[in-house]
């Protein structure tokens, strides 16, 4: 994966300016109807797949249906002979917000772990075409892991980069401890996972280097599913959803 800080509105142009490959796209289901996502096929010859994520009342956050969706169309582009590349892009506002927290806010450890919760959710990072990320706006916990699975991320002068997760009262859970560490160095990493502060396209760029990858996925996940038994987990999530400050307790 690389940051590469550059107006992502080329990869985002509006189908205006092709009409012969609206109509193209009209024609293409991809394994749709979908609801949280748009999806169709650009370019002259119809050979990049499109995948625009479409929650915009929630910021893009990334509830289980979104995600089922998403699998959907990367699996059906995966299988047409005729799509090269894919593009992922969410809107100006967000790329997206990161994982639901409403749809997260009551769950168990037991839950999480017995249902290997977010399994299914690294998909991207599984196709074998080469996935960019066109990112606007936030592109935070799940969004901005999300946005790192893909190969290339382009990002606009609007994109915010950020793990906040623990502003929550857990830990990010699809590779941000892992990905973010070799895209922006260990150092930057480690403070904005323990600060839950953003950073630009700018200084993603500036810090972005790659180091191998390693096994610290899995550990993260068994983490992040950890953090589902703790109150602050809890807490955290309620109080986002309550539009408070969190009280956390250190339990
Ligand atoms: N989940 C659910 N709803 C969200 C989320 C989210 N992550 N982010 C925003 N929303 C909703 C808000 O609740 C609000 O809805 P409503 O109007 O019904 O109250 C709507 O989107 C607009 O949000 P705001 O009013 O808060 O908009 P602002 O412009 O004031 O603030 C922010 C925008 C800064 C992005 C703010 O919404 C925010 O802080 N959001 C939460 C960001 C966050 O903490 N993300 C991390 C979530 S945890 C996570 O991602 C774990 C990852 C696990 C792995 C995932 C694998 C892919």
């Amino acid at each position: 994966m690389a940051f590469l800080c550059r107006s992502a509105a080329s990869l985002l142009k509006s189908s205006r300016a092709a009409p012969a490959v609206v109509r193209a796209a009209r024609g293409y289901s991809a394994g749709g109807p979908y609801e949280y996502i748009l999806v169709e096929k650009r370019g002259e010859k119809s050979d990049v797949g499109f995948i625009q994520l479409n929650r915009p009342k929630a910021l893009n956050a990334l509830c289980d249906g979104l995600m089922r969706e998403l699998g959907e169309a990367l699996d059906a582009f995966e299988a047409d002979g005729e799509v090269g590349a894919i593009v992922l892009t969410g809107s100006e506002k967000a790329f997206a917000a990161g994982a639901d927290i409403k749809e997260m806010q009551n769950r168990t450890f037991q839950e999480c772990y017995g249902g290997n919760f977010l399994a299914h959710w690294n998909r991207v990072s599984t196709v074998k075409k080469p996935v960019i990320a066109a990112v606007n706006g936030f592109a935070l916990g799940g969004g901005c892991e999300l946005a790192m699975m893909c190969d290339i991320i382009y990002a606009g002068e609007k994109a915010q980069f950020g793990q906040p997760e623990i502003l929550l009262g857990t830990i990010p859970g699809a590779g941000g401890t892992q990905r973010l560490t070799r895209a922006v160095g260990k150092s930057l990493a480690m403070e904005m996972v323990l600060t839950g502060d953003r950073i630009n396209a700018q200084n993603a760029k500036q810090s972005a280097f790659e180091l191998t990858l390693a096994e610290g996925n899995r550990l993260e996940k068994r983490l992040f599913h950890a953090t589902f038994a703790t109150d602050d987990r809890k807490e955290g999530m309620t109080a986002f959803v309550e539009k408070r400050k969190a009280s956390f307790q250190d339990n």
